[in-house]
């Protein structure tokens, strides 16, 4: 059967690489398919959100460059509550430049990405020296790539041929490339040689966007409709008045997209 309809559990069994195999695993544990975008610029908001967020999201997503005070305590402090919550972390870098630049930015500079971060992600723009050089770094210490197929802001360019390229370029690394950022499941049809997962931000369900070219849909959209696995959302969640309120909207996108995962499998 197409990956479509299987439970995340029954396509963790066939998944070859050990990072998406432990996100399908744990998503079905803790019943979310949810992801925050925690884009706050200070640590200690990061870590309280991150710790009232643990217990109903699979992947936290940072931008770690945006954090003033930044250190590696944060990331230290992180990686503890990715164990204790057992969640993934994902540094939302965008990588867009040659092999041999990347592989210095993924492993070294101020924020030693690659050490703390389970998957990070790429525009395939430069060619496909952009994936062999996070390899080199990232494969060592069972990370995990997605490459951005298509985007969710108004007039993005990753569309039709770029989409599609993007894809076989994806299918001749699946030993790093476990995935994509897009806005539908372009792969999945008819052809399930290869599981990718497929990431999407671009959620909301209060709102159609911002002012600044951000377009939502709502997880049902997402999940049912075009047939991704993880809703990304952020300002959604973290925009909250208070810290009970960002747990009742954790909540509530969490339910969301679960409820249409379930409708999606025929369960
Ligand atoms: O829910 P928002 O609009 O507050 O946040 C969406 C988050 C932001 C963006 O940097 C990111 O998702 N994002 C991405 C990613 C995840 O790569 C790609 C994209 O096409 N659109 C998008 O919003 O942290």
């Amino acid at each position: 059967p197409s990956f479509l309809t299987q439970t995340y559990t029954e396509r963790a069994k066939v998944n070859n690489n050990a990072c998406a195999k432990k996100l399908l695993e744990l998503m079905d544990k803790k019943k979310t398919n949810l992801s925050v975008a925690i884009d706050v610029t200070k640590k200690a908001d990061i870590i309280r959100i991150a710790d009232i967020l643990g217990p109903y999201i699979c992947v936290l997503k940072t931008h770690i460059d945006i954090v003033e005070d930044f250190d590696m305590e944060l990331v230290e402090t992180l990686k503890k509550l990715a164990e204790k919550h057992e969640f993934l972390i994902f540094e939302d870098r965008k990588f867009a430049d040659i092999g041999n630049t990347v592989k210095h930015q993924y492993e070294g500079g101020v924020y030693k990405i690659a050490s703390w971060s389970d998957i990070t992600n790429a525009h395939p723009i430069p060619g496909e020296g952009i994936i062999k050089g996070l390899k080199e770094v990232g494969l060592p210490l069972n990370r995990a790539l997605l490459l951005l197929a298509e985007m969710s802001s108004k007039g993005s360019l990753a569309k039709g041929q770029y989409t599609l390229d993007t894809i076989e370029m994806a299918k001749r690394n699946t030993d790093f490339v476990i995935g994509f950022i897009g806005q539908n499941r372009i792969y999945d049809n008819g052809d399930d040689s290869q599981d990718f997962l497929y990431l999407t931000p671009g959620v909301g369900l209060e709102t159609k966007g911002d002012s600044l070219g951000q377009q939502y849909r709502t997880p049902h959209q997402v999940i049912v409709e075009s047939g991704c696995d993880i809703i990304i959302v952020g300002r959604g969640v973290y925009g909250a008045k208070d810290d009970a309120e960002i747990k009742e909207r954790a909540e509530k996108y969490r339910k969301a997209g679960w409820d249409a995962y379930l409708e999606r499998i025929g369960q």
